[in-house]
C-alpha cells in the first residue's frame, strides 16, 4: 500500500498472533469478508514472536496450547515437549499461517497508530505508522494482553554502556552471555524462566529480586508419545471439558476445600500435585486456594518448606521465601530449576526490597546502600503494561470524539471484555473484563473469535450497521467483575492484574475471575436474548446523489 492509498475494507484486524490469525481465518475464509491484518513484527506469532528470551516457554501443557478449530490440524501437529517452548510455538503458528494461507493479507512491520469511528459513514478510519489509511466496518483488536513491555524509569537508566534487553523484545539473533557479568531485574514468569538458563551460560549472574514468589515445578520434559496419541484419540472430549472449565484446562477439578481434610491428607494431596507439576497444583488439588486465606496459607507453607529443602544457604532461602502476599494472589509461576539455581557459586541474589535500586550506572547497578554491581549485560524482566497498555498505544476514538484512553483513565470499562460503549463495531479479543489471562489463552481466544464471527454474521444477515454495548450493560458487567474479584486472593498483592506494576496506573482488577465455562455460558445467553446489553443500529439510508 502506498501512502496515498485509501482502501475500503470490511474488517481490520490488529495483530497476527493466535488471535489475529484465527480471526483472519474466520472472517476472510468463512464469512468471505475483505480483511487486512496489521502486524508490527515481520512475521506472525505475536507474543511468541517478541518473547524470545532464553527459557521462554508456555506454562500450559502443549497438547492444550493450540487451536482446536480444525480437527486435522490437531491430529497432524506433533509437539515435542510437555510444555511448548517459544521456538516450537512459533513454528506451530508459522505452520498454521502456511496451512491456511493466512499471511497474504497481513501487512507486516506495520503498526496501527490511530483508529477513528466516523459517525457519518459508520466506518472505522484506521491509520498506520507507514502512512496508510484504510476504512473498515469492523475493527478487531488481537493485540495481546502482555505485549507492551515496561522498563522502570530507574535513575541513570540510559547511561549504561553495556548491553540491555527487555525480555519481551528480545533480539532475534540471541544474546551471548558467555564470559559476561549479567544482572537480571525481575522475578516474574519471564525472570524465573530465563534465570536458570542464563546462569548456566554467564560468568556470573546477579538476580535483583523485589518480591519473592511462589513457584510450582513444571516437570518439563519431552512429550510422551503414547500419552499424546491417546490424547489425540480423545481430543474432542478433552477440549470440550477445557472449554467449560474454570481455567481452560481439562483437569478434574476438585470440589474439596483444603480445610476439609486433615493435615496429613492435605500434605499428601499437595505433594501429589506438586510431583505432577505445573498448574495441577492450583487447579487439581483443592477448590479454594485462591478464595480462602487459610487454604491459600496452607499451600504457601507447603511451598515455603520446599524452598527451604531446595536452597542450601538458609539466608538465601529466607530471602527467596514469599511472606508478604498470599499464595494465588499473583500469577502462579511454573519453574524449572529456579530455586536450585541459587545453589550455584556463580549466582548471587540481591534483595532489592530491603536495598532498592538507587541508579543504573554506566557500568552496572547501584543499590541504596551504596553497593555497586559491575555488569556487562542487564536483562529487564520487569513485565508489561498489561491488558490496557497496548490499547493505549493506539489513538482510538469513538462516537463524539471520545478517546478510549480517556474513557479508561480510571480503569478499563467493557462489556464482557468484548466491546466498550461508544465504540461501535470495535471488538476486542480477550479484552479486559474477559477471562483472558486467567485461562489457557487459546481456549479464551477461540471463544472470543467465534463469538465475534457470529455477531458479524448476525449483523450482516439482518442488515444491522452497528453493534455496541449499552452504557448500562457495561456498568453492570464492571460491577460484576469487581464483585467476583473482591473475595479472592487476587486483591491482596501488587500484581499486574491490578495494574499495580505501572506507576500511576489505576488499581483495578482487570480480568474476569468467574471462569471460562461460566463466561462462555453468559456470552451464549447474551446472544440467545437477542444480543442483550448491546445496542444494534439499523443501517443509515443511503444518501441521494
Ligand atoms: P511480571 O510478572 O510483571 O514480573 C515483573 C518482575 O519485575 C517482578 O518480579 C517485579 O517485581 C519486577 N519489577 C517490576 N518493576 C520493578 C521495579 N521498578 N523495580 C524492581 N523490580 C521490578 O512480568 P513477566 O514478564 O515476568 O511476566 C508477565 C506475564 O507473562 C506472566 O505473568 C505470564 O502470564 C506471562 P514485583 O513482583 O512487582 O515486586
Amino acid at each position: 500500500m502506498t501512502t496515498e492509498t485509501v482502501t475500503e475494507l470490511d474488517a481490520v484486524i490488529i495483530g497476527a498472533g493466535f488471535s489475529g490469525l484465527y480471526m483472519n481465518h474466520r472472517l476472510r475464509d468463512q464469512l468471505g469478508l475483505e480483511v487486512v491484518v496489521f502486524e508490527g513484527g515481520d512475521n506472525v506469532g505475536g507474543t511468541w514472536y517478541w518473547n524470545r528470551y532464553p527459557g521462554a516457554r508456555c506454562d500450559s501443557e502443549s497438547y492444550m496450547y493450540c487451536f482446536a478449530f480444525d480437527r486435522q490440524l490437531m491430529q497432524d501437529w506433533e509437539w515435542s515437549g510437555k510444555y511448548p517452548e517459544q521456538p516450537e510455538i512459533l513454528r506451530y503458528l508459522d505452520h498454521v499461517a502456511d496451512r491456511f494461507d493466512l499471511r497474504r493479507n497481513v501487512r507486516f512491520r506495520t503498526r496501527v497508530t490511530s483508529a477513528r469511528f466516523d459517525e457519518a459513514t459508520e466506518r472505522w478510519v484506521v491509520r498506520t505508522d507507514h502512512g496508510d489509511e484504510v476504512t473498515a466496518r469492523y475493527l478487531i483488536t488481537g493485540i495481546g494482553c502482555l505485549s507492551t513491555g515496561q522498563i522502570p524509569n530507574f535513575a541513570g537508566r540510559d547511561s549504561f554502556t553495556g548491553e540491555a534487553y527487555h525480555t519481551g523484545s528480545w533480539p532475534h539473533e540471541g544474546v551471548d552471555f558467555a564470559g559476561k557479568r549479567v544482572g537480571v531485574i525481575g522475578t516474574g514468569s519471564s525472570g524465573v524462566q530465563s534465570i536458570p538458563v542464563i546462569a548456566r551460560q554467564a560468568e556470573h549472574l546477579h538476580v535483583f529480586q523485589r518480591t519473592p514468589q511462589y513457584m510450582i515445578p513444571a516437570r518439563h520434559g519431552t512429550v510422551d508419545k503414547a500419552v499424546l496419541d491417546k490424547v489425540k484419540l480423545d481430543y474432542d472430549a478433552i477440549f470440550d471439558r477445557a472449554r467449560h472449565s474454570v481455567g481452560g484446562f481439562p483437569y478434574d477439578v476438585p470440589t474439596r476445600s483444603a480445610l476439609s481434610v486433615d493435615d496429613a491428607e492435605r500434605q499428601a494431596i499437595f505433594e501429589q500435585t506438586w510431583q505432577e507439576g505445573g498448574f495441577r497444583f492450583v487447579f487439581g488439588s483443592f477448590s479454594d486456594l485462591r478464595t480462602n486465606l487459610a487454604s491459600s496459607e496452607a499451600a504457601a507453607e507447603f511451598i515455603r518448606a520446599k524452598i527451604r529443602e531446595t536452597v542450601h544457604d538458609p539466608e538465601v532461602a529466607e530471602k527467596l521465601t514469599p511472606r508478604d502476599h498470599p499464595f494465588g494472589s499473583k500469577r502462579t509461576l511454573i519453574d524449572t530449576d529456579y530455586f536450585e539455581t541459587y545453589n550455584r557459586d556463580d549466582v548471587t541474589l540481591v534483595d532489592i526490597c530491603t536495598d532498592p535500586i538507587a541508579e543504573i550506572t554506566p557500568t552496572g547497578i547501584r543499590t541504596t546502600s551504596g553497593e555497586h554491581y559491575e555488569l556487562d549485560i542487564i536483562v529487564y524482566a520487569t513485565g508489561f503494561d498489561a491488558m490496557t497498555g497496548s490499547f493505549n498505544r493506539i489513538d482510538i476514538e469513538g462516537r463524539g470524539g471520545q478517546k478510549l484512553k480517556d474513557k479508561w483513565a480510571a480503569g478499563p470499562v467493557t462489556y464482557l471484555g468484548l466491546g466498550s460503549a461508544g465504540f461501535p463495531n470495535l471488538f476486542m479479543i480477550t479484552g479486559p473484563g474477559s477471562p483472558s489471562v486467567l485461562t489457557n489463552m487459546p481456549i479464551a481466544i477461540e471463544q472470543h473469535v467465534d463469538w465475534i464471527t457470529d455477531a458479524i454474521r448476525h449483523l450482516d444477515d439482518h442488515g444491522i450497521a452497528t453493534i455496541e454495548p449499552t452504557a448500562e450493560a457495561e456498568a453492570d458487567w464492571g460491577r460484576h467483575v469487581n464483585e467476583l474479584a473482591a473475595p479472592t486472593m487476587f486483591m491482596h498483592a501488587d500484581s499486574w492484574y491490578l495494574g499495580a506494576n505501572i506507576p500511576g496506573k489505576p488499581r483495578v482488577f482487570m480480568p474476569y475471575v468467574g471462569g471460562m465455562g461460566t463466561y462462555r455460558t453468559r456470552c451464549e445467553e447474551v446472544v440467545a436474548n437477542g444480543y442483550e446489553g448491546f445496542a444494534l443500529g439499523v443501517a443509515a439510508p443511503a444518501l441521494a446523489d
